[in-house]
Order: C-alpha cells, then sequence, then structure tokens
C-alpha cells in the first residue's frame, strides 16, 4: 500500500474535554504521522461546504451548528493507507456501534458529538485537505 495522506478534524466536543492531546496520540500509537495541524473556529460557510454532500440529510443544520460551536483542531496525517487506516483508529459514525479502541468508542458521546472527522476516500482527503491547508503548512 502507497504513501497516503488523510484529512482528520478532531471536533468541538473533543476540544472542549481537552482530549486533543488523548486523540492524538491514539493517532501516533497507529502509526499515522500528523504532517500538518491546527486549531481554529470553522465558520458556518466554511462548515456548509466541507458538509455540503450531507446538505440535504436532516440533521444537516444541527451538525454545522455543532461543528462551528466551538475550536476545532485540523490535522493532515500521513501513513500507508492512512484513509483506511484512520477510519479503522476512528471507528463507526455511530459510538455505540463502534469497535473497542476505536477513538470514538472510547471517546465520543453521540452520533453528532463524535469526536473526529476522517475522509472516506483519497479524492475527498484531497480535497478536504485543500480546504484547509497550503502546500507549504504540510512538512512530511
Ligand atoms: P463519518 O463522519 O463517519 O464519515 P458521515 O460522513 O456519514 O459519517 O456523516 C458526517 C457527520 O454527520 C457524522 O460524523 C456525524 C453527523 N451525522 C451523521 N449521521 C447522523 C445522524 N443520523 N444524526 C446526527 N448526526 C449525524
Ligand atoms: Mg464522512
Amino acid at each position: 500500500m502507497a504513501l497516503e495522506r488523510t484529512f482528520s478534524i478532531i471536533k468541538p466536543d473533543a476540544t472542549a474535554r481537552n482530549l486533543t492531546g488523548k486523540v492524538n496520540a491514539m493517532i501516533e500509537a497507529a502509526g499515522l504521522r500528523i504532517v500538518a495541524q491546527k486549531r481554529i473556529r470553522m465558520t458556518r460557510g466554511q462548515a456548509e461546504t466541507f458538509y455540503a454532500v450531507h446538505s440535504a440529510r436532516p440533521f444537516f443544520g444541527e451538525l454545522v451548528d455543532f461543528m462551528t460551536s466551538g475550536p476545532v483542531v485540523v490535522q493532515v496525517l500521513e501513513g500507508e493507507g492512512a484513509v483506511a487506516k484512520y477510519r479503522e483508529v476512528m471507528g463507526a459514525t455511530d459510538p455505540s456501534k463502534a469497535d473497542a479502541g476505536t477513538i470514538r468508542k472510547e471517546l465520543a458521546l453521540s452520533i453528532g458529538e463524535n469526536t473526529v472527522h476522517g475522509s472516506d476516500a483519497p479524492e475527498t482527503a484531497a480535497i478536504e485537505i485543500a480546504q484547509f491547508f497550503s502546500g507549504n503548512e504540510i512538512v512530511g
């Protein structure tokens, strides 16, 4: 499998509970490298663009409210098969269905307040990374 990059967000429920370091430890323990990272407060416009694929879903308004409710940490992760590997480390969207030892099983509060985002494919990872980082902010 090739060296790959994925996009990660440590969501407001996690920054509020001071869990950034714990999430990062789980990322690094899985062999993924954090090659870019910054703490930001997302605007509604940024959140709406980021989750545009979900704009017709009933939870979209709630999702945008949540993602703009506090600071987030946006990250680029690098490693062999990073996209699929980070999805494994995160666990299922609904924490009650996530495997033991995953970030969402161990730390998430609910299907909405689920602690982390990770890209679902290399193509979406490239788009998501470009929304938040310029090339010179990523140091592999
Ligand atoms: P994932 O974040 O695992 O890729 P997704 O892309 O299907 O999941 O959904 C994006 C986010 O939207 C998810 O992390 C939390 C929220 N969400 C998804 N399904 C939801 C639901 N049924 N109720 C409330 N929020 C939901
Ligand atoms: Mg998704």
